[in-house]
């Protein structure tokens, strides 16, 4: 893979046999340039690590058999692939690693390009925004992007944002939007597909105030749900469904 030095972007499309079901699935592997020749080294979100793998295609293949996989470091001298169930995003988390690559995969329908992020298990991808803006503000950059505000609509979902939130210190400390809000009738929290929310995750004390009627994953409760204003300038999350 010397070949590759000095390639900031590289993207393979192939078709991917996953052996356990004989089906064909297209994926694509998009390299996370900034963390070439680093290393995230804590045990917390790696989901599984092969030795003797030679290849970085075949690094890749173990990733796209695994649904929960996101991202994968290919260290090409010592045959070590490891692979992970969230994205990372701040090179401050990671070792200096010589030979080493860091790729994210994903698929043609989820706008990678953008800055998005795809989890299979879930059949969707979404994107952090850590520029903080009122509610309306985000709504409108979510659907530029041909998303909206994110759905957290069961525990299964949460986990995950949960998980990828955690991993990374930029993100670690900060609060992120989600699309539930009672702006259309008061004291009825709707999803921003229009569906009434019935799972929910309030952190306790929570949802605190009847002028607060946006809804915020709060960092300083372990991103359990804080309702807020809906004026208030927060980060915040879009999702894009798999069509
Ligand atoms: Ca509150």
């Amino acid at each position: 893979m010397n070949r590759l030095h000095g390639v900031l972007l590289w993207i393979v499309l192939f078709e991917v046999c996953v052996l356990s079901n004989a089906n064909f699935r297209s994926g694509v592997l998009r390299i996370v340039s900034n963390f070439t020749n680093k290393l995230v080294t804590t045990e917390t979100n790696v989901i599984d690590r092969k030795y003797n793998i030679t290849s970085l295609i075949w690094c890749a293949v173990l990733c796209f058999s695994n649904e929960k996989c996101v991202s994968l470091f290919f260290l090409s001298d010592t045959h070590v692939c490891q692979l992970h169930n969230v994205l990372f995003v701040d090179t401050t988390d990671a070792d200096d690693r010589p030979d080493t690559k860091y790729f994210q995969i994903t698929e043609d329908w989820c706008p990678y390009d953008k800055g998005y992020v795809v989890y299979r298990p879930l059949a969707l991808c979404y994107k952090i925004h850590e520029d903080e803006v009122a509610q309306a503000q985000a709504k409108l950059t979510c659907q530029d992007e041909g998303g909206i505000l994110a759905m957290v609509k069961d525990e299964t979902t949460f986990n995950h944002l949960y998980d990828f939130l955690r991993a990374s210190s930029t993100i670690r400390q900060k609060h992120f939007q989600i699309g539930a809000d009672d702006i259309a009738v008061e004291g009825s929290l709707r999803w921003a597909d229009g569906s009434p929310v019935t799972w929910t995750n309030w952190a306790q004390g929570e949802p605190s105030h009847d002028t607060e009627r946006c809804t915020s994953m709060a960092w300083f409760y372990y991103f359990k749900w804080n309702d807020i204003p809906c004026s208030h300038p927060v980060g915040f999350l879009c999702q894009i469904i798999k069509p």
